[in-house]
């Protein structure tokens, strides 16, 4: 398939300048970024993101799950499927300014670049901030498109109470952002989502396009431990059901476990809470979350039973009970590989290199790829870092995915 770029470019000041404004909104006293789903920052940061998209003369529209469209139907096309770009706008805490804002903004960018270009598209062309992809107010991760793929109802999405005790249909409505369509109102033709890597294979290889091939599989569970309180200095270290010990030796365990190995899992406790958390308390109570991923499935399985049967061990030498609850679960994902190759064709046209990857973070094209042919583009993260406020990508790295982007919308919008 000969691939002619569109001799088109983005305006890099207009999406640099937003990504930037997009960052300073959800920051605390000590200017730390957070925009949680369904929080009032990410209500701000909504509606920053409504107005560019008004702004770029898109239609807006939400679905009852939050997840925000803006959608250029072009002139005589309103029945054909639409080519969807996007990703997310919610952060975690002590965020970056990068993750997620960068492939919505620059898919506002895309359209906005086609249209004043003059340019028709073959079928509509919109672009989406999908609710909660973070998953870290509310789990899932990936929440807002798995509803969207029809992956969870939206009633029980809905009802997800979050770790501050709220719900997410309630704080939508409060935050003026419970959709009334229905989630998959608007069914893809097919998915293209750019981000930026968050690792550090891009940057170390001096490659300024990654070509995503595939997504590695997540598994997330949240572990309760229950001890027995007991007076710190009275107690005797054998008769201790030390809750807080026995998370630790989880948590040195899959340590060991999994960088003993020689395979690419990955695992990390979060978040740990003790009860009653008291200097001279052992602690009775410790709940604790565990992530682990792999790219291939049944690797990932084994790592899951492998913990289960320690906890198991565990318990008994410990003299304690614990119970583990599923927070997320998803498998690997593979994409379209005719997206890829367009991806790659794209970088060629316009001199750049590339590198197929897989993608060790989660991101919406992993649940929108259940529905529609999907892929995504990555551009260098410095230092590999992301989900920490030192997050950085540089403006022409920035721009170079957007164009690459800007060439594979307009190559699927049927536009050579
Ligand atoms: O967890 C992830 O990989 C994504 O940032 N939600
Ligand atoms: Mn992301
Ligand atoms: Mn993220």
């Amino acid at each position: 398939m000969l691939f002619k770029s569109l001799n088109l470019s983005i305006d890099a000041d207009r999406l640099l300048g937003r990504i930037r404004e997009l960052g300073q909104i959800g920051r605390d006293d000590d200017s730390a970024l957070t925009r949680l789903a369904a929080s009032e920052a990410d209500k701000a940061g909504r509606n920053a993101l409504v107005d560019w998209m008004k702004d770029a003369g898109l239609e807006i529209a939400v679905d009852r799950i939050g997840n925000v469209f803006g959608i250029w139907r072009g002139s005589d096309n309103g029945d054909h499927a639409p080519i969807l770009v996007g990703s997310h706008i919610d952060t975690v805490i002590n965020a970056g300014i990068y993750d997620g804002c960068y492939g919505v903004l620059a898919g506002v960018e895309v359209i906005e670049t086609l249209r004043s270009a003059g340019f028709v598209p073959s079928r509509p062309i919109a672009v989406a901030a999908f609710t909660n992809e973070e998953g870290v107010r509310y789990a899932p991760d990936m929440m807002g498109s798995l509803v969207f793929a029809g992956g969870l109802s939206v009633e029980e999405a809905l009802a997800t109470v979050g770790t501050d005790g709220t719900l997410l249909g309630a704080e939508l409505e409060r935050i003026g952002y419970a959709g009334a369509e229905e989630p998959g109102f608007l069914q893809p033709h097919a998915y293209v989502e750019l981000h930026i890597e968050q690792g550090p294979v891009l940057e170390r290889e001096g490659i300024p396009i990654g070509a995503v091939e595939n997504l590695q599989g997540i598994s997330w569970q949240r572990v309760t431990i229950e001890g027995v309180a007991n007076h710190a200095g009275t107690t005797p270290m054998a008769m201790r059901h030390d809750a807080g010990h026995a998370a630790a030796r989880v948590m040195t365990f899959l340590r060991d476990r999994v960088s003993g190995s020689n395979a690419p899992t990955v695992a990390t406790v979060g978040c740990i809470n003790f009860e009653p958390n008291a200097i001279n308390v052992i602690p009775s109570r410790a709940t604790f979350t565990v992530d682990l991923r792999d790219p291939d499935e049944m690797r990932l399985k084994n790592e899951e039973t492998a913990l289960a049967d320690y906890l198991i061990e565990l318990a008994s030498a410990e003299g304690v009970s614990i119970s583990v609850e599923q927070l997320a679960r998803f498998e690997p994902v593979i994409f379209d590989n005719t997206i890829v190759e367009l991806v790659e064709q794209a970088a060629k046209q316009r001199g750049l290199s590339s590198k197929r990857m897989t993608s060790g973070a989660g991101h919406d094209a992993q649940m929108i790829a259940r529905i529609c042919p999907a892929a995504m583009i990555f551009v260098p993260s410095a230092h590999g870092i992301s989900h920490n406020p030192r997050e950085y990508t540089s403006g022409p790295e920035l721009v170079n995915g957007a164009n690459i982007l800007l060439d594979v919308v307009g190559k699927l919008a049927g536009l050579d």
